[in-house]
C-alpha cells in the first residue's frame, strides 16, 4: 500500500510563539490564504534545497509576522518598498534567494511604483503577490484591485468604477514590460487550482536559482472574514467573482527559452575597484590602523549648500576607512542646489556600526549660524562644538560642551579660497578628537582633489588648522 506521510515543511518553524493569547497557533483567521501560500512557498524552499540561503522579505498587512512562521533569513520592509529592498539584497548577496511577498495594498497600492521599476529592470527576484481585493489586516478598506460592486469598509455601496476607478490588473502590468520573464496568475479556489499555484510558485523560485530573472506570481487568495463570508462561502466568491476580473493563467514564460531579455551573460556591474575610484579611497593603500578612538565618534556637519560640508563628511569618512576604522557618512541636504542647508553625519567606530543616523553628536561642526541654532541643544554632554565663528558670531549657550571658536571662512579667505573653510575646522576637530591622523588627511585629501593648486590650496588649509591649533588649544 502506498502511504504518504504529511510533515511540516523544514523551513516553517515547527511552532510559531506568539504573544498569548493563542500562543503557538497560526495568526490568520480560519479560511485565510496566507497560510496556505505560506505552506507552498516553505515546501518549495524545502525541495529546491534552498532554507539556508533564502531571504524573506515580509510586507505590512496581514503577513507582516511571516518572520514568525519561515525559518529562513528574514526582513520586515516598510509599507511597499519590499521589491526596493529585496533589490538592494540582490546586488550584494550574489546567491542569495530573495522572496518579496506582497498583499494588495501593500503591493498595488502605496507599492506600485516599486514594484514596476523592480520588474523593469529584470531584477533576478522572485515575486508572491497576495491578491485578496482588500485591506485585510486594518479592517477591509478598498484595494486597487476591490472590484467593481464589492462593498468594503470605504465603499460601503460597493466599489463604483465613476467613483474609485476599476480594479488593476497587476499580473497584466508586470507582463507589459520587456524585463519579466515569469508573470502568472493563480487562484487557491479549490485544491486542483492550489496544485497549480503550487507549480507556479516552484517555478518562479526555481527561475531565481538558475539566475533567470523577474519572477511573478499573483495568486488569488481568500480573506473570508472581510469579506464577511464563511470560508467556503469565499472560496466560492473567489471563483464565481475575482477569478473573471482576474482570469487565472501564464502571461509569460520566458524562462522557457534561452531568450534572455537582459542579456544577463554580460552583467552590467560596476567593480568594487570602481566603487573605490569613485569614493576616492585607494583600496591598495595599507590601513594605518594607528588610532585608538577614545570614544565612538558621531560626528554631525552642517551649513549651508556650497560650503563643501558634504565633501568635509566624505572626506572625514574616507580617513576613518584609511585608518582601519568603520564608518559611515549619510548626507542631509535641501532642494536647492546653492544655498539650502545641507548636513552630514559620520560615524566612526572599531566597532560594526548599527545605523547611519546622527541624532546626537559628540562633536558637532558648524559652518554658520543657522545650523549652530539648529544642532546645538542635540549634542551630547560632554562632547565638542568646532564653530566656524566667522559666520556664526554668537558664543555657545551650553555651560556642558567644549567650543572652539575658530574663524575658520576668513581665514580659508586669507589662504585664497573660502571652500577651504571646512578643510580647516575638520584638521582642528582631528587634533582635538584624535579621531584621524593628520598624515591621513593628508595621503587621503589628495584621492578625491585632482586639480593641482586646489590640493595645494587645501594642504595649505590643514597647516592653517594646525597653526590654529597649536596657538589656541594648548
Ligand atoms: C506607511 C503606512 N501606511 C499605512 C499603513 C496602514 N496599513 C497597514 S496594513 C495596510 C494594508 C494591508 O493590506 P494588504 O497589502 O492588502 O495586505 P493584507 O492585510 O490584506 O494581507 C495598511 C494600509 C501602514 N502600516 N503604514
Ligand atoms: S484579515 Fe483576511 S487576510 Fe488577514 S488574516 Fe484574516 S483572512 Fe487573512
Amino acid at each position: 500500500m502506498h502511504t504518504i506521510k504529511h510533515h511540516k515543511a523544514d523551513s516553517l518553524y515547527p511552532t510559531f510563539e506568539r504573544k498569548a493569547p493563542g500562543a503557538e497557533v497560526s495568526h490568520y483567521c480560519p479560511g485565510c490564504g496566507h497560510g496556505t501560500v505560506h505552506n507552498l512557498i516553505a515546501e518549495a524552499i524545502d525541495d529546491l534545497g534552498i532554507q539556508d540561503r533564502t531571504i524573506f522579505c515580509s510586507p505590512v498587512g496581514c503577513s507582516v509576522f511571516a518572520y514568525y512562521y519561515f525559518d529562513v533569513g528574514n526582513i520586515q520592509c516598510a509599507h511597499g518598498r519590499a521589491p526596493a529592498v529585496a533589490s538592494a539584497m540582490r546586488r550584494v548577496h550574489d546567491d542569495a534567494i530573495i522572496i518579496s511577498y506582497q498583499g494588495d495594498g501593500d503591493l498595488a497600492g502605496i507599492g506600485m511604483s516599486q514594484i514596476v521599476h523592480a520588474a523593469n529592470r529584470g531584477e533576478n527576484l522572485t515575486i508572491f503577490f497576495i491578491n485578496n481585493a482588500i485591506y485585510g489586516m486594518t479592517g477591509g478598506q478598498m484595494a486597487p484591485t476591490t472590484i467593481v460592486g464589492q462593498k468594503t469598509v470605504t465603499t460601503p455601496g460597493g466599489r463604483h468604477a465613476a467613483n474609485e476607478g476599476f480594479p488593476i490588473g497587476v499580473a497584466e502590468i508586470i507582463a507589459s514590460l520587456h524585463a519579466p520573464v515569469f508573470v502568472e496568475r493563480v487562484s487557491l479556489a479549490n485544491a486542483t487550482k492550489v496544485m497549480k499555484a503550487r507549480m507556479a510558485i516552484r517555478k518562479a523560485l526555481r527561475n531565481q536559482v538558475e539566475k533567470k530573472g523577474f519572477s511573478f506570481v499573483e495568486i488569488l487568495s481568500p480573506c473570508p472574514v472581510n469579506w464577511k463570508m464563511t470560508p467556503v462561502e469565499a472560496r466560492r466568491w473567489l471563483e464565481n467573482s475575482l477569478e473573471p476580473v482576474f482570469p487565472v493563467g501564464n502571461l509569460r514564460d520566458l524562462a522557457k527559452g534561452p531568450f534572455d531579455p537582459l542579456d544577463r551573460k554580460k552583467p552590467a556591474r560596476v567593480s568594487e575597484r570602481r566603487i573605490f575610484e569613485i569614493l576616492g579611497v585607494n583600496e591598495e593603500e595599507p590601513h594605518s590602523g594607528t588610532v585608538r578612538l577614545k570614544e565612538e565618534q558621531n560626528v554631525k556637519i552642517a551649513g549651508f549648500g556650497g560650503q563643501g560640508v558634504l565633501s568635509a563628511g566624505v572626506l572625514l569618512a574616507n580617513c576613518a576607512i584609511a585608518e582601519g576604522l568603520n564608518t559611515t557618512w549619510l548626507p542631509s541636504y535641501g532642494a536647492e542646489m546653492r544655498g539650502g542647508t545641507a548636513n552630514a553625519g559620520i560615524n566612526i567606530s572599531h566597532e560594526t556600526i548599527g545605523s547611519p543616523i546622527v541624532t546626537n553628536p559628540n562633536a558637532l561642526i558648524v559652518m554658520n549660524l543657522p545650523s549652530l541654532d539648529a544642532f546645538e541643544d542635540t549634542v551630547r554632554p560632554g562632547g565638542a562644538i568646532y564653530v566656524n565663528s566667522s559666520l556664526a558670531k554668537r558664543p555657545i549657550r551650553r555651560a556642558d560642551i567644549t567650543p572652539y571658536y575658530v574663524p575658520a571662512s576668513d581665514m580659508a579667505v586669507d589662504l585664497g579660497a573660502i571652500q577651504c573653510a571646512g578643510v580647516i575646522l575638520l584638521t582642528v576637530y582631528a587634533l582635538v578628537s584624535g579621531a584621524i591622523t593628520i598624515e591621513t588627511l593628508q595621503k587621503v585629501i589628495p584621492l578625491s582633489i585632482k586639480r593641482k593648486n586646489l590640493l595645494d590650496l587645501n594642504l595649505r588649509a590643514i597647516e592653517a588648522g594646525i597653526a590654529w591649533h597649536r596657538e589656541n588649544c594648548r
